[in-house]
Formats: C-alpha cells, structure tokens, sequence
C-alpha cells in the first residue's frame, strides 16, 4: 500500500473552453480519497495551487496565458518537490497544460517514463498551433520544443526522452502534430491500433516499450475515453476508450507496479451530466490504484 499525495491545480488558462478549472472539485467530490483509502492506500490531500482566473488576466498576450500558466507549474513543481520521496502523486486538472508542472515536479530517482493517455497529441509548439491553446502543447514542451518561458518550468531544454514516451487512444492529429510524432519516432498507438489488435496487446506493448525506465507517471486526459461514457471533458472527440478498455489499461498498469505518479485532467463539470465524468475517472483511479474484482 502506498501514500497517495493529493493535488488540485484548478486551472483553464490552458483550454479554449471554460469549466476544467472545476476539475479538482467535481473529482474529489467524485469520492476520489475515500475510494482510494477503501483500497488500503494512506491518502494525503494538499488541497490546490492558487491559479489565476482569466477575468483578472490580459488576454492579449500570446500564446493566451502562457506567463500564468508557466508560474502555476512552477508553483506546482515546488509543491510537488517538497513532498517525500516515496509518495505517489495524483495531480487534478484543470486542463493539459498542468502535466508540465506535474511531470517536472516528479522527482523519483533515475529516469521517468510517461504514459500520455489522449485523444490529441498535445504536441502542438506556439508556431504549430491551430488554436493557440496551449492545453495543446504540453508534450511538445516536455518533449524540449516550443515556448523558452513554459521550458524554464524544468530549468529549458528537455524534461523528458522521446524513447520515454507512448502515446496512447490518439485519434486526432494537427499537421503539425504528425510531423513531429515521424520527426521523432514518438511512440504512438492510436485508436485504430486499439481496435485492431485489442487493449491488452497494446497495454502491455506501451509497458514493454517503457521497461528501461525508472518510474513511470501516466498523464490521463478524460477525453480519451469515448464522449459517451465521459461527456464533460473539455475537448470531446468521438470514437474514444470504452469504459472497459479503459478499466482494462488500468488493471494491466496497477499489475505492473511501476506507476509512481498520476494526472487526471481535462474534466469539465459544465459540461458533464450529474458529475458522471469525474465518477468514471475516480473508477479510473480505483482500477490503477489496485481494486480487482478477485
Ligand atoms: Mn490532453
């Protein structure tokens, strides 16, 4: 049983809708620490990172928000780095951009892998963007490429390998997006990969391709299930993971035993039917967290 550190960083400076910044209420309203202690886990809620509401911000800075959504993961990183070693974090969105802050704030000993569970890439860098989002750049950042501001999180450069990252439940790409997964030879199983060859072949190919890693943070956006079963998400894109899918990559990753942090972003209560989104995603949270049905 682990120690489970948890931390809202309620923030949609990153999105193009409003709403995400509810994230971290709807989640631990959701049952999120009481269903994690159920499973026998001590679980430690560090409540949220101030983060600035847009209506007092300029929007006429470009990318949108970019300055106060550099200082909310810097924030981010030091709460994170002042915990203890051996606890296992899960980050509540608040919208993609918070995992900069998240994965930078890890600091397990030795070399991280991540598991970017998405529907889009968010690989997307300030001159490749379509929307100016930047809930839409953060791997690119991770990856070492875009905005010198939001690389500063991790002191520039990059935070994370190329070799160390799968994708995973993609389905839809901007241009720039495709050119950057061949530019790098990014890791990534799409939708169709999942309906080909089944959740459990590709489960356990992602971890196969992560076994050299030290630690393993799995960064997972509520949008890459199907909108049916999680509508309020804050980019909703058809043909996503089924509820099952989803338990089944959860399972295949609890088995593992080498996650050691965790993002659950991009809920989106306005958005959600009687907070049913945020309840699959703590469901979510269980299955990687440990529960079994035997
Ligand atoms: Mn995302």
């Amino acid at each position: 049983m682990a120690t489970l550190a948890v931390l809202g960083v309620p923030m949609d400076l990153g999105a193009g809708r409003r709403g995400v910044d509810m994230g971290p209420s709807a989640l631990r309203l959701a049952g999120l620490e009481t269903t994690l202690r159920d499973l026998g886990h001590d679980v430690v809620d560090h409540g949220n990172i101030d983060v600035p509401v847009p209506e007092a911000l300029d929007p006429r800075v470009r990318p949108r928000y970019l300055v106060e959504i550099a200082a909310t993961c810097r924030r981010t990183v030091e709460a994170l780095r002042a915990l203890p070693e051996e606890t296992v974090p899960i980050v509540l969105g608040g919208d993609h951009s918070v995992s900069m802050g998240s994965i930078a704030g890890v600091h397990r000993r030795g070399r991280t892998g991540v598991l970017w569970i998405d529907a889009h890439g968010d690989l997307n860098t300030p001159t490749t963007s379509p929307s100016g989002n930047v809930h839409g750049m953060p791997l690119a950042h991770l990856l070492g490429e875009g905005d010198a501001r939001l690389l500063a999180t991790w002191g520039g450069g990059a935070r994370i390998a190329a070799d160390d990252v799968v994708l995973l439940g993609v389905r839809s790409l901007d241009d720039g997006e495709r050119a950057a997964v061949h530019a790098r030879g990014l890791h990534v199983r799409t939708m169709s990969d999942i309906d080909r060859r089944g959740m459990a072949a590709v489960a356990e190919e992602a971890l196969a391709l992560l076994s050299h890693v030290d630690a393993l943070h799995v960064s997972f956006d509520a949008d890459a299930l199907d909108p049916t079963v999680a509508p309020g998400v804050g980019t909703p894109v058809p043909g996503g993971l089924s509820y099952r899918e989803a338990h089944l990559l959860m399972e295949i990753l609890a088995e593992s035993g080498l996650v050691t942090s965790v993002d659950l972003v991009e809920i989106n209560p306005v958005l959600d039917v009687s907070n049913r989104s945020a309840r699959v995603l703590v469901e979510m949270a269980a299955s990687l967290f440990g529960r079994r049905v035997l």
